[in-house]
């Protein structure tokens, strides 16, 4: 038994899924917590981890997720949370018009497991579509297209995100480790 900390109903519900398919029991708390800003998003999740050390009951993780666009120099990278609360998906399509649309989403899950911090990765590649498309999903979904994939990820149901995104890609590290006990 593991316990996911986030505010994000929507990640809990993909994290969810994956730890229901592995059989692994996972239990949701629903906090927000305070998120220790750096420049990268392994720093920024690591950080995260160790301040919520001593609050939560038992082993824990949490994720931090991040949107790069290639052609804003990995912009909005870490600040990911403020642009999509700011500008949102329509600010982003504007502040692409005329440049390339290559972009990558990144997951850094942190946990913390019998006392020792492990990390995984993962990401997805991609691309920002030229305007808002789908409903499911939440946050950059509706604009971001994985490679290979004619859709965005809101066009796609939460079977089908959880099967090439970078957040399944970070959970399916976690789960392997935690079937294999090595840590
Ligand atoms: P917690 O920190 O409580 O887990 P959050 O929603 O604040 O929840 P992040 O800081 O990791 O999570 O997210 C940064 C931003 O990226 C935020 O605006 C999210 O909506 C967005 N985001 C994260 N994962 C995403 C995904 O899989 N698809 C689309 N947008 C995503």
């Amino acid at each position: 038994m593991i316990t996911f900390v986030t505010s994000n109903r929507h990640k809990f519900e993909e994290v969810s899924a994956i730890f229901n398919d592995a059989g692994i029991e996972l239990s949701w708390e629903q906090m927000k917590y305070e998120e220790i800003q750096a420049d990268t998003t392994e720093e920024v999740s690591r950080n995260s981890c160790i301040k919520l050390i001593g609050q939560i009951h038992g082993d824990f993780f949490i994720e931090d997720t991040g949107l790069f666009i290639d052609s804003l120099k990995g912009f909005p990278g870490v600040y990911s949370s403020y642009v999509q609360k700011t500008i949102g998906n329509d600010g982003i399509i504007r502040l692409l018009k005329d440049r390339p649309d290559n972009a990558m989403f990144k997951t850094v899950l942190t946990a913390y497991i019998n006392g020792t911090i492990k990390q995984f990765t993962g990401i997805l590649e991609g691309s920002i579509a030229s305007d808002e498309r789908g409903e499911g999903g939440f946050g950059y979904d509706p604009v971001f297209i994985p490679s290979g994939y004619g859709k965005t990820l809101s066009e796609m149901d939460l079977t089908e995100k959880n099967r090439v995104s970078h957040r399944f890609r970070a959970v399916k590290g976690l789960v392997e480790s935690l079937a294999r006990n090595d840590h």
